[in-house]
């Protein structure tokens, strides 16, 4: 029996031949990710005793409240993305424009980063999980000049790599680089990230669902009746309010996660750049399924801007397509 730990840094330079245009930049810039990860873990698990738990004072671009560690969290990726010469471009759900980053001398950075730094930043000042969700996109523009807005509004289809940080009971790294979904959970003891869940499968159906009830009679009607039928069948209801840690659940115990437009948000919440895509290419490399409730793929919608927000069902593929059947029997997209 081999018992040998494998972790992510060596993960990483192992399955490198396997990425498309790999090269040692992409794979450094990996291993940033997961240096800033362990950072803004170490700072989660103390904010309780720093103070910096709380609202900041501010709020975010599209009017949440601004939590002082997703103030944190998000300086803490800028800074160790921007000093790692491996990116030209950060673009986060907490800034309202991209950040172009000088590159070191010498150095013609490829890589964008897109990111949530903080997810689900309502359950920091109750203990309850939050995470950090991340993509990565190649440059469009020539690398001798600067960063262009168009280098961001590429397509989830577009992305090279995506991935999450959950910060719950333990920390775990779950990404793709479209080769599979492998998880990698932190071991404080020595630091390290370690290979823990290989080749992730999601079930192709499950027993849970996870929507915020709370909104029901502000979905539109396929959506209720979809709902209904959850209910009807016994499933479990669990929304956690971070969306990194319900779809963590769905990833390995099979479900539905839906956030459909409401009359508060009538093109949805959540944001495609940040949010939808990298957690969809993660669903999609796990063996499921993410449709907007007018049922585009995800990955396919056009991007014409930072913020843009989407409606979104993912999960086990089986009952995506079960949705699916509900808005082409009851859905206004029919009638
Ligand atoms: P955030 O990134 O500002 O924290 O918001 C995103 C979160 C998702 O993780 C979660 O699924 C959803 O917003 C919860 O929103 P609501 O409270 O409207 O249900
Ligand atoms: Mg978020």
């Amino acid at each position: 029996m081999n018992n040998k730990i494998e972790t992510l840094d060596e993960f990483i330079i192992k399955t490198q031949s396997s990425i498309p245009d790999s090269s040692g930049s992409f794979t450094r810039l990996l291993r940033n990710i997961g240096i800033a990860a362990k950072i803004v873990n170490r700072e989660v698990n103390k904010a309780g005793l720093v103070n910096i738990l709380g609202v900041a004072g501010s709020t975010n671009t599209t009017g949440d409240d601004v939590q002082k560690l997703d103030v944190f969290a998000n300086e803490k990726f800028i800074e160790t993305l921007a000093t790692s010469g491996e990116v030209c471009g950060i673009a986060s759900e907490e800034n309202q424009e991209f950040i172009p980053v000088t590159p070191p001398k010498n150095k013609k950075p490829q890589y964008i980063v897109v990111m949530d730094p903080l997810d689900g930043s309502s359950n920091i000042d109750v203990n309850v999980s939050v995470g950090t969700i991340f993509g990565i996109y190649k440059r469009k523009s020539p690398s001798d000049g600067p960063v262009t807005l168009d280098d961001f509004l590429q397509k989830g289809t577009d992305l090279l790599a995506a991935g999450y940080v959950l910060y719950g009971t333990s920390t775990l790294l779950v990404y793709t680089t479209g080769h599979g979904v492998n998880g990698f959970t932190l071991d404080p003891s020595i630091g390290e990230f370690c290979l823990s869940h290989r080749n992730i499968q999601m079930p192709v159906s499950g027993n849970y669902y996870s929507v915020n009830q709370g909104y029901y009679l502000k979905f539109d009607l396929e959506m209720r009746r979809y709902i209904d039928h959850c209910s009807d069948l016994n499933l479990r209801l669990r929304y956690i309010g971070s969306m990194v840690s319900d779809i963590h659940r769905i990833m390995f115990q099979g479900g539905i996660f839906l956030y459909p437009n409401t009359r508060k948000y009538p093109k949805g919440k959540l944001r495609l750049l940040y949010e939808c895509y990298p957690m969809s290419y993660i669903v999609e490399q796990a063996g499921g399924m993410a449709l907007t409730c007018k049922l585009e793929r995800i990955l396919d919608i056009e991007l014409k801007s930072l913020h843009q927000t989407s409606s979104i069902v993912m999960g086990s593929k089986n009952m995506v397509l079960e949705m699916k059947e509900f808005v082409e029997r009851y859905g206004a997209v029919n009638q």
